[in-house]
Order: C-alpha cells, then structure tokens, then sequence
C-alpha cells in the first residue's frame, strides 16, 4: 500500500544558507591580520600538525585539502597559516563557533521560519516574505537590482553565447510573463541576496545560499558555487539537475543505502531512478524508504522547514583513535567527567537563558576487544533519566558506561584487574542530553521540576559484580592532571537489573543522531540563540512533556515508569525545593561535609523521602534549626542559576534588605533553595 504523496511543494520559497570555511572565519575575524591569506583550522593534537578542520579558499587553490594534516599542508603550501581550535578540558572547545552560529541565524530569522540545521547550516521558509513581496512590490517592477542578486547563478538560464551573465540574470528577475512559481523565486533571491549582505555586515561572515522550491533541493543548490554566491533552482531546471547527479551526492543517499542502489540496482544518477515504478522501490527498500526514493528522483520532497533555532540535544565527545584509545575504566571515567562538566554547563546555560531543561542522558561509545571473536559487536548505547548537577551527571554517565562495558565484554569478562590488559579498548566517548523541553518560568516551577531529582537512579540497585577500577591512570597524554581524577571509590558496582536504563537511543530522531555522530567527529550540530519563552505559553508545558516521556516509554522500564510516579506524586504534595539544593551541592561542594548535610541524607541516602513524610510540627522545628549564608553563594553559581533566582537572591543582598549577620529570612521563599548553614 504506497503511503501518502507530499502535497505539492511547488510553491513554497525555501533558502538553504550555508557559511563559507566556518571555523577558518571565525579564527580570521579573531585575527584580522590574517584575512585574505591561505588559512586553515586544525584540530588541538599536534601530531604531525594536526589534522585540518577547516580550510579557506585561498589555500584551497594551493590544493591544501580538508584531509590532511598540517605537515601536509605545509607541503604543498608552505604559507598556510595554520590556526589551532580553542582547546578546553582536553578537547577542541566548540563554543566559540557555535555563538558565531547563532550571531547568524538570528539575521536569517528575521525573514521568515528558520531551522538550525548545523553549527553553520540554516533553512529559511520564504514563501510567505516571496508572497508578500509579490503583492506589494514585484519584482518584475523594480527599477534597479541590487548588485548582489544580479550574481546570482540560475540554473537552466543560458549564458553560454557571450551575452552578459548578469543581465541574463537582470533579466530573468523582470519577465512578466515568467509562472507565479519563478515570480516566487525571483522575490526569494532578492530577499536572500539583501539577508547575505546583513550577515556580512552584522557578523563579517560571507555565506552561500539555495533558493529553491523544498529543502532538499535548496540545499543541493548551496553548495554548487562558493564562497559567497548564491544559486536558483527554477521548477523547469530540477529534472536537468537530478539527471545527472551522482547519487551518492543526495542528502541520505551517502552511505549504505546508496551503495546499495548502485550496487543491486545500477543507479548511479538519481536521474537513473526515474526507471523503477514506485511499486519495485518500496518492494526493495519498502513502503516508505520506496516511495522517498520514487519522489527524490523526481525533485519531490515535503520536508518542512522546522521552525527550530534552538538545539534538540546537547553533546560532548571525544574520539580517542589508535594508541590513544582507553584501556583502563579510570581512563575512561577521567575523560567521561571532562565531557560531563562540558555537558553540564551547556545545559547550565540552556536552562538559564531558554528555560530549558533535558530529560534524558545518553552515552555513546565506540570499543574494540582485543582478543575478539566477535569484532563487530557495537558498544551499546545507554541512557537514563537526567539529573542536573555535574557531579550527578558525571555519575550517571559513568554507571552508564559500566552497564555497556559490562554488556559489551559479557558479564564475565567485566573483571578488569590490570590497568593495561583489560582486553578492551574505547575509541570514542560522547555524553549527550535530549528530550529538552521548555520549562514555565517561575522560581516554583523551576523549584518543582528539581525536586526529585536527586536519587540516583543507580543508587537503589543492587550489585551483582564489580569491575576493579586500579587507582593506575593510563592517559594518552602525559601532560594530564592526573590529580584532579575522582577515584573516590576503588570499586564499581554493576546494577543487577538495569530497566531503567535504556539501551541506544529509541526516542533521538534521525538528526539527533547525526549531531550525535557529528559530535565525535568534533563537528557538532548544535548551537543556541536567545529566545524569549512567555510564561504563558510554557505554563504546564512540563507536565505535558512528562505525560509524553511517559507514554514513550517502553515496557521494560516499568521500574523507571513507578520511580517516576512516585515523584510526581511527591512533586504534587511537596512544595520543599531538597532536589534543587543538590543541584547547587555538586556546583559548590562544601568540603567540611557539614553543608547541607541534613538535606542530602534524606535524599540521596536512598530513602528518597519526601518533606511530606514529616509532620508540621518537625517540619517547623527542622526548618527554624537552619539558615543558610548569603554570603557564602558563589557568584559564579548565581550566573548560572535561573533569572528569576538570581533576582530574588540579588534583591536579599542589596545592604537595607540584609538582616544582621547576613542571615536570609526564613519566610524566603529563595532560602529553600540554598544549602542552609547549621546554627553554632
Ligand atoms: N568541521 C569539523 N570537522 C569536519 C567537518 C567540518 O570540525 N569533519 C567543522 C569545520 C567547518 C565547519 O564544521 O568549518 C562547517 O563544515 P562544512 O562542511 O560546512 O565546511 P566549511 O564551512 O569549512 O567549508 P565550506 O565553505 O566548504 O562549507
């Protein structure tokens, strides 16, 4: 039974803008100096130069390559300024470009619905800025055209005779007898061109664009003339276009399905599809992959463009190849609480300027066994609930890996007692954080969603078999801090049951995993804009998203689903805010082990007592015996709080506020969310 046709997508403007050599123009608008030169970006290892990220056209022409390293580089263009990436924790620090990024789809957005696609990758829907245009002002009416526009390369438009290429192109933009869909398009590279020049000037960052009719074939036409050019697919150019293109070219179409097609059905064009009826696509590759397959051969696709500015996850990885892989669990626990601190303070900063939180933690791992019969078996995917905190994140993630070793060496060979012989060795790690949702503002609300957060989801299971973790680090480089390592606890337990782990990771889409994937590549998906979110609009969004992780569940994880329960229905009676204290414990750990220690037994003690399990009476008592210091709040930890905390905390400590000895009334509704200080 053939699945349902897009509708026609003829008319829509969609613009796929991409940014030229990104990393080389964020490092180049750091260093003015180096504007106009050949320049690449190279990833922090130095190993024969380090292996090249980013590469701009001026060295291109010199034929230095994305595929090599430095010393390569340097070979066949020994002026290429070489530029090291921002390095943080060990790793390349992204965020710098990712700023960049969103600098510019904050321009982009301006004109219309726009989708991050990638750390430097925006689609904008048109159609609607192209109508609008074309009722007040066409095109085909202007007297003059801006510069810009007239570079425009339209494809099928004839300049092979000698005339003037952007006269032909002058020309195109006036007919008056072209069909409504070229009129869209021609309203579409004028808004692009003018946005381009925006981005130029707002950001000094040139970029190249697509205008076409859907996503798919705006972002076939980006990339056909860069730097800083823009390129039009006409309805009448598609099949002109597709005919000839390499099917391996097609977004999608790149790994094994593509092989495939070339391989078992000798399609080697995606114009060489237009053979098969759509009945033998979907009889090979199925219903809806067939009939995909049947549309894109014919320039077809009814993808929207998303409407999404901010990331669907969050991720931090590390690839760790050849000698450099990790044979010892307190290697991989070192460069696991490295990614946890970076993931934490994304989400840190998520939550503070989006009002976002995540709901699920996955790690991802690539693995090796030495001495294996069975090399292809994959390091499993893991997941679980997510915890904010970087201490609990870095504890969750780790358990998550001790559950996928455990699977992936088989329960027997778990027991690693040397630090170098382990049998195994992990070749890449990510930690990432997905099921974002918006949260309503409001100190209560946000104090709601922590509450309950703090039980570890592995604290109440039982341990059936250890992995020894030998206090030996066996780090690639010599120059880590070994010190800094928690090896707190020489032994690690392995869960017995572990349904409320989740193995890969059912609920991240197709894109999700690409960021993920892309993640470890060190080129991430990713990035964020301010946005503002009206408390109207987010109120009772939480629940519903709970409602929702809920129904997503599956059946295994009925344990998961009961915890769950159990802390929603506390979360309904308990207005005490235990859990948010945590999540300031693991930012401000108070050495002494006196702060907050009251708190954190009943929570994190495994009884996951609620403040309801109290009568009124103790509850007074108990709450009369604390106070907490204001002076003691870490200002680095109040930037990262929510706004709405930081205003009450900051309104305690202007000075005519401040009781003596700086203590914070008890009526405040902020002090429940700080660790109190015990009365002397
Ligand atoms: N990137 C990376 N690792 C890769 C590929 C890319 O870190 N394997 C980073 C560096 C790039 C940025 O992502 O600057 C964007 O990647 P693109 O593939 O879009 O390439 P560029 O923007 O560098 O060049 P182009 O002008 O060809 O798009």
């Amino acid at each position: 039974m053939p699945v349902a046709k897009p509708e026609s997508s003829d008319s829509r403007v969609i613009a796929h803008v991409d940014m030229d050599c990104f990393y080389v123009q964020v490092e180049q608008r750091k260093q003015p100096q180096l504007r106009g030169l050949p320049t690449a970006v190279v990833q922090y290892n130095e190993w024969k130069g380090g292996a090249l990220i980013a590469v701009s056209y001026e060295a291109r022409k010199f034929g230095v390559k994305r595929s090599m390293r430095g010393e390569e580089a340097k070979e066949v263009c020994p002026q290429v300024q070489l530029v090291q990436v921002p390095v943080a924790r060990g790793k390349a620090d992204l965020s710098g470009y990712r700023n960049a990024g969103s600098e510019v789809v904050s321009i982009i957005a301006r004109r219309g619905r726009c989708e991050r696609a990638s750390i430097d990758e925006v689609y904008l829907d048109l159609t609607d800025a192209a109508e609008m245009m074309l009722a007040d002002n066409p095109p085909q009416g202007m007297e003059t055209i801006d510069e810009e526009a007239l570079k425009s390369h339209i494809l099928g438009l004839n300049n092979e005779d000698g005339s003037d290429v952007k006269e032909n192109v002058r020309k195109w933009i006036h007919r008056h007898n072209a069909d409504h869909r070229d009129k869209l398009l021609a309203c579409g590279i004028l808004i692009v061109a003018e946005l381009r020049m925006q981005v130029l000037k707002e950001t000094e960052f040139t970029c190249s664009a697509g205008i076409a009719h859907n996503k798919m074939l705006a972002k076939l036409a980006s990339g056909m003339n860069k730097p800083a050019q823009q390129t039009v697919v006409p309805f009448s150019s598609v099949k002109g276009l597709l005919d000839t293109l390499p099917i391996r070219k097609m977004k999608q179409l790149g790994g094994k399905l593509g092989i495939s097609l070339q391989m078992d059905m000798g399609v080697n064009t995606v114009g060489d599809l237009l053979q098969f009826p759509e009945e033998k696509l979907q009889e090979r590759y199925g219903i809806n992959t067939g009939t995909w397959l049947w549309n894109i051969a014919r320039g077809i696709s009814g993808e929207e463009v998303e409407g999404r500015l901010l990331p669907k996850s969050h991720g931090s990885g590390k690839t760790f190849p050849g000698p450099r892989a990790l044979k010892t669990v307190p290697a991989v626990q070192h460069w696991l609480n490295q990614l946890c601190e970076e993931l934490s303070e994304r989400l840190c900063s998520d939550l503070d300027q989006n009002k976002r939180i995540a709901h699920t933690l996955t790690l991802h791992a690539r693995a090796y066994k030495s001495s294996d019969t069975d090399s292809q078996k994959k390091f499993p995917s893991k997941s679980c609930p997510l915890r904010y905190g970087t201490a609990k994140i870095q504890e969750d993630a780790f358990n998550l890996f001790q559950a996928g070793l455990r699977e992936y060496i088989g329960f027997y060979g778990g027991k690693t007692q040397g630090s170098h012989c382990s049998g195994w060795g992990i070749t890449s790690l990510s930690v990432s954080a997905s099921k974002i949702v918006p949260i309503p503002s409001g100190t209560c609300s946000i104090a709601k969603y922590f509450q309950g957060q703090s039980t570890s989801h592995f604290s109440s299971m039982q341990s059936s078999d250890n992995l020894n973790t030998e206090a030996t680090l066996s780090l690639p480089s010599g120059s880590e801090c070994y010190s800094e390592v928690n090896l707190s606890e020489p032994k690690i337990d392995f869960p017995k049951e572990e349904s409320w782990i989740k193995d890969t990771v059912p609920d991240l889409d197709l894109q999700e995993q690409k960021d993920l994937s892309s993640t470890l590549s060190e080129k991430t998906q990713d990035g964020f804009i301010q946005e503002d979110i009206s408390p109207l609009l987010l109120s009772g969004c939480l629940e519903q998203n709970r409602s929702k992780q809920q129904q997503d569940l599956t059946k295994d994880e009925s344990q998961f689903k009961s915890e769950y329960k159990e802390r929603k229905g506390k979360r309904l009676k308990d207005k005490g805010t235990y859990s948010i204290i945590e999540l300031f414990k693991s930012y401000n750990p108070n050495p002494s082990g006196s702060f907050l220690s009251h708190e954190y037994n009943r929570t994190v003690g495994g009884t996951d007592a609620s403040s309801s399990s109290y009568s009124r009476d103790e509850e007074e008592g108990r709450r009369e015996a604390w106070g907490y210091n204001i002076d003691e709040i870490d200002s680095s930890v109040m930037e990262e709080l929510p706004t709405e905390i930081q205003d009450e905390i900051k309104s305690w400590m202007q000075p005519h506020k401040r009781r003596p000895n700086n203590m914070v009334k008890r009526s405040c509704t902020i002090s429940h969310y700080f660790s109190p200080s015990k009365k002397s």
